[in-house]
């Protein structure tokens, strides 16, 4: 499969096309809409989520709520756009009245202008905006669809909000969704959660950003996943390679991640045990469910590190792109966190990663060729 987006933060809308997604596999578009709901909550957003209410218009690849195996097309319409209309109209629009001179240390404006010879920060920032997260949702949210039917699920929670972290054991994997969509913050613990709004608060008041970690869950994906015969072929490299590409992901790691360096091989793999039935049962999961390059058959867990938004109300020392004088960087409309919905992303992402690489591995253009062929893999794989 591969997909592509197109589309401006206040322009039309995002659109989306995936390709290679199998035939058969019914589509509930509610689903899919709820999963853009999920990322557009989240203690600390801006004002731009009040207006937005995104839901897919699918406009291909899809008959009678069942999938064609065709392209699968959606368009996402920006509400916003009723108000930014004059500006960013692709026939009439007339940017220079929202033009952006003094460019924010950290976003893709300064670079971006130096790229592409803009003299105008708001022609990188429409299209570097996180906004265009809303599309991957989208694709992703049919992969979670498919997913499903293979008894796979993908979750994602909280663990850091600005150094207040969830030290507490997660439970059952299976039911991190649930219950961390009913926190402000998609944090499993009610009492880290209370640090970590309180530290959003803080950022409100002082108006600055606040970064933080999630960790993503991916339950049910069999042993095999992946390959350790070539670089490209290596599931944790792939899962790295679409997690880092989230607009403000800074580190992606699996398991203990960077904690390997800090002790022994005993304290770090995951010793195996007989299981009774000739299988092997393993009383830790540190690798995070990845030996290899390849899935083992354990819980798949991965954490994001999301540096905070650089639009900080209170402005950074910055040089205006024009002039070439010191300002300070635009106060612009933003979010104040946006951890908890990176987590949902990066669900979505993983899941067209995942998706992805058991197609590869399963091979079948419908989904009754590919249960059936999941179903042998299981088999093969139980040890
Ligand atoms: C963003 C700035 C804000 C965010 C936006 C990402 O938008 P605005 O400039 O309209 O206030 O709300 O995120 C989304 C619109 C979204 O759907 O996630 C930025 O500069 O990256």
């Amino acid at each position: 499969m591969r997909y592509m987006t197109a589309g401006e933060s206040h322009g039309k809308g995002l659109t989306a096309i995936l390709e290679g997604f199998p035939a058969g596999v019914p589509v509930n578009v509610d689903e899919v809409n709820k999963e853009l709901r999920r990322r557009q909550a989240g203690y600390g957003r801006g004002g731009r989520m009040k207006i937005e209410s995104d839901a897919l218009d699918i406009t291909a690849g899809v008959f009678g709520g069942v999938t064609l195996g065709s392209p699968i097309a959606f368009f996402i319409p920006n509400r916003d756009f009723a108000k930014w209309q004059p500006y960013t109209d692709p026939v009439t629009g007339q940017t220079e009245e929202k033009a952006l001179m003094a460019v924010r240390p950290g976003h893709a404006d300064y670079t971006g202008c130096l790229k592409y010879g803009f003299t105008d920060a708001r022609y990188v920032l429409e299209r570097a905006s996180a906004r265009e997260t809303a599309a991957r949702v989208g694709v992703g949210a049919f992969c979670k669809q498919l997913l499903a039917r293979l008894g796979i699920t993908v979750h994602s929670h909280v663990v850091n909000i600005c150094g207040e972290k969830n030290l507490s054991p997660i439970g059952d994997a299976s039911t991190v969704n649930e219950r961390a969509d009913r926190d402000p913050v998609r944090c499993l613990s009610a009492e880290a959660s209370k640090r970590m709004v309180d530290k959003i608060d803080a950022c409100m008041a002082s108006g600055d950003t606040a970064g933080g970690e999630a960790e993503i869950l991916i339950a049910g994906v069999p042993a095999g996943i992946g390959s350790y015969v070539q670089y490209d072929r290596k599931l944790d490299a792939l899962l790295a390679e679409h997690l880092t590409s989230i607009q403000a992901v800074k580190s992606v790691s699996f398991g203990l991640g960077a904690h390997v360096a800090d002790t022994y091989g005993s304290n770090v793999h995951d010793e195996m045990f007989p299981d009774g039935n000739g299988g092997v049962v393993r009383k830790t999961n540190r690798a995070g469910g990845i030996e290899g390059g390849m899935s083992n058959g354990e819980t798949i867990v991965m954490r994001i590190a999301v540096k905070p938004i650089p639009t900080l109300m209170r402005g950074l020392c910055t040089v205006d792109i024009r002039t070439g004088k010191a300002v300070r960087s635009a106060p612009e409309r933003s979010d104040y966190c946006a951890v908890p919905a990176a987590g949902v992303v990066a669900e979505n992402v993983a899941a067209f990663v995942i998706s992805n690489e058991l197609l590869r591995v399963t091979g079948g253009d419908d989904l009754a060729t590919i249960e059936r062929r999941v179903r042998e893999l299981r088999e093969r794989t139980k040890r």
